[in-house]
């Protein structure tokens, strides 16, 4: 599918100001994946989509869950992360994209996961420090993100994991685990 295209459909799903997030994750997308050597082509079409349940309705994606998505554990963990694995189902089903490594991208673009693949941290990433993007510690990770991939996840994880805890809202288990793989893995690696 085509660019153009991908946006038309996505379009009308979203705000402007959700639209105008998307086109930021995906040209910073393009750009990491180019960097880093991931797939152009499916880093822009999982950015594209990645945000394509945002404003679904709740109960229907905590229905959804129930019927039809295998980790049902994310339905204690408050209701924005229902929107990453809905809406790659979603992907999957409305739209049509079968390419099961760019619906993983958009299923755990917010949660992440242990062992995340190269496009899957492209995403992840692509989300955080889209141009848009103005929350604390964003700078740092930008830095990061021009060298060292893995660093730059690590840092996204740590804001955002702190960002919950000060906040008194729950952590999701499989997002400190993919902290954890990572922060193994660096230390091996130095
Ligand atoms: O959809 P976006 O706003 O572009 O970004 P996103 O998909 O990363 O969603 C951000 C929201 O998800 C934000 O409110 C924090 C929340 N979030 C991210 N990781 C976790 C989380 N919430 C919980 N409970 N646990 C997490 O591990
Ligand atoms: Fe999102
Ligand atoms: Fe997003």
């Amino acid at each position: 599918m085509d660019q153009k295209k991908a946006l038309q459909i996505v379009k009308p799903h979203l705000t402007e100001h959700r639209y105008t997030h998307t086109v930021g994750v995906m040209n910073t997308a393009i750009e990491l994946a180019e960097r880093f050597q991931a797939d152009k082509k499916k880093a822009e079409l999982a950015a594209i989509f990645h945000d394509y349940a945002k404003f679904r309705d709740k109960q229907e994606m905590c229905a959804l869950v129930e019927s039809s998505i295998e980790d049902k554990t994310i339905l204690g963990y408050g209701d924005e992360l229902l929107h990453a694995p809905c809406g790659a189902y979603y992907v999957e089903h409305e739209v049509g994209i079968k390419d099961e490594e760019v619906l993983n991208a958009i299923r755990y673009h917010t949660t992440g996961r242990p062992n995340m693949t190269l496009l899957e941290k492209v995403i992840f990433l692509a989300d955080y420090i889209e141009p848009g993007r103005q929350f604390k510690g964003v700078d740092e990770v930008r830095k990061l993100s021009e060298t060292n991939l893995d660093e730059a996840v690590i840092q996204a994880l740590d804001n955002t994991v702190s960002f919950l805890m000060k906040r008194r809202q729950l952590v999701y288990p499989e997002t400190i685990a993919t902290y954890n793989e990572l922060v193994v893995k660096q230390k091996k690696e130095k």
